[in-house]
């Protein structure tokens, strides 16, 4: 569908005059745009449709990213020299008073000021990169650890509870309703082999002996945005920072971020974890959550990796067997294609857990 977006730009409360707006980013939830202004001083913008078949309470939601947003701001911005443009993700007040709207066809839309000058990545080339991202990442959660009021609103429940999904994914694998279960017995049989082991994090945070925290929960590595001289600037895709725990944020930038290989890489022989990539994104992470984990935090901060990359692997398919109901795919496979990926990495990641476990143990 073709939008007005020079008429849903003029919705909201913005500085500066519409130019022009083109498709961004490469999101898998939402249509995002880059909304480009005249004048050279003003800011650009980013406007996104928002997907309310997977976000199903768009008011909370937003609610939830406006107490985040408002909160880092308060914090960040009496730094010295903080460039809080680019140093903190702004929503833009609509003209009837909230931080979306709604178009003709009950649509979501929300806009943010456009980070200027950033970089983003899909797949990690250095060392020093990662450690940066971990450091980011360690200091998002620092930083909310006291978000004063209420808890924040579950946007998705259960968003990474891998007991709901893998009854989720025997539902779905019973009723077929793609026909195409018959293509996926390997991976249904790699993913059902390791579910007890896949429960742990959840049976301790059950127990009591890992606590809920404010977690992003989609630390996807190009989640996190770079400046032009590699130095970590925001962390964006605040939609499902909620109650959870804080190995989710450690696995799935673990899973993106020291893969060698892209999300969804065809050929398998270029997928691995890269243990230095993993090292220097602990260490990163690490240097600003140590004195918060407790010890049994730290002592299953190893398995957290291979935990996202089961759940994500474990998504993937349960979609391609739905029908592609979920994740945005470019080609008629990519979900199973996108599964066999996260099922090779999965692999690496078991081939070297002795020494990712050994690692932590020297960090912490
Ligand atoms: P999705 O949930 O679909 O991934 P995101 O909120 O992550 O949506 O946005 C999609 C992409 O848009 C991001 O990967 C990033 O490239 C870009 N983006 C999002 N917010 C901003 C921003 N404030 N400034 C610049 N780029 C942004
Ligand atoms: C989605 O929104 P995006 O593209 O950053 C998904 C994540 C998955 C990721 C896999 C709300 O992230 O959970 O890990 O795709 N987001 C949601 O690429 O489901
Ligand atoms: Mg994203």
């Amino acid at each position: 569908m073709e939008h007005d977006l020079k008429k849903l730009f003029e919705c909201f409360i913005a500085d500066g005059t519409y130019l022009a707006g083109e498709p961004f980013g490469s999101g898998h939830i939402h249509e995002t745009f880059h909304i480009k202004t005249s004048e050279q001083d003003k800011d650009d913008y980013i406007l996104q449709k928002l997907n309310n078949k997977v976000f199903r309470n768009i008011p909370e939601l937003q609610d939830n990213i406006e107490r985040v947003t408002v909160h880092l701001l308060g914090k960040i911005s009496v730094i010295p020299d903080s460039d809080i443009k680019r140093q903190c993700l702004q929503l833009i007040p609509s003209r009837d008073g909230n931080s979306w709207i709604t178009d003709s066809y009950g649509n979501y839309w929300r806009m943010f000021i456009f980070i200027r000058n950033h970089k983003s990545y899909d797949i990690v080339d250095s060392p020093d990169k990662a450690f940066e991202g971990g450091k980011a990442i360690g200091r998002f959660q620092a930083l909310l650890a006291d978000l004063p009021g209420k808890p924040l609103f579950e946007t998705i429940p259960n968003f990474h509870n891998v007991e709901r999904r893998l009854d989720a994914f025997k539902k779905t694998l019973e009723n077929d309703p793609a026909g195409r279960a018959s293509k996926t017995i390997d991976e249904t049989e790699f993913i059902l082999k390791r579910s007890d082991d896949m429960k742990i994090i959840h049976k301790l945070g059950r127990e009591g002996k890992i606590p809920v925290r404010i977690t992003h929960n989609d630390t996807k590595f190009n989640n996190i945005l770079f400046d032009e001289n590699d130095r970590s600037l925001c962390i964006i895709d605040l939609d499902t920072v909620m109650p959870g725990y804080f190995h989710s944020d450690f696995g799935d930038a673990i899973r993106t971020g020291a893969n060698t290989a892209a999300e969804d890489e065809p050929e398998l022989s270029k997928i691995k974890m890269d243990i230095n990539l993993y090292e220097a994104y602990a260490g990163g992470y690490l240097s600003e959550t140590r004195d918060i984990l407790n010890s049994v935090e730290k002592e299953h901060l190893a398995l957290a990796p291979l935990l996202m990359t089961y759940e994500q692997a474990l998504r993937f398919l349960t979609d391609y067997i739905d029908g592609d109901t979920y994740y945005r795919i470019h080609h008629e496979h990519h979900n199973l294609q996108r599964t066999r990926a996260q099922i090779r990495l999965l692999k690496s990641m078991e081939g070297q857990f002795k020494d990712m476990k050994r690692i932590i143990k020297e960090l912490v």
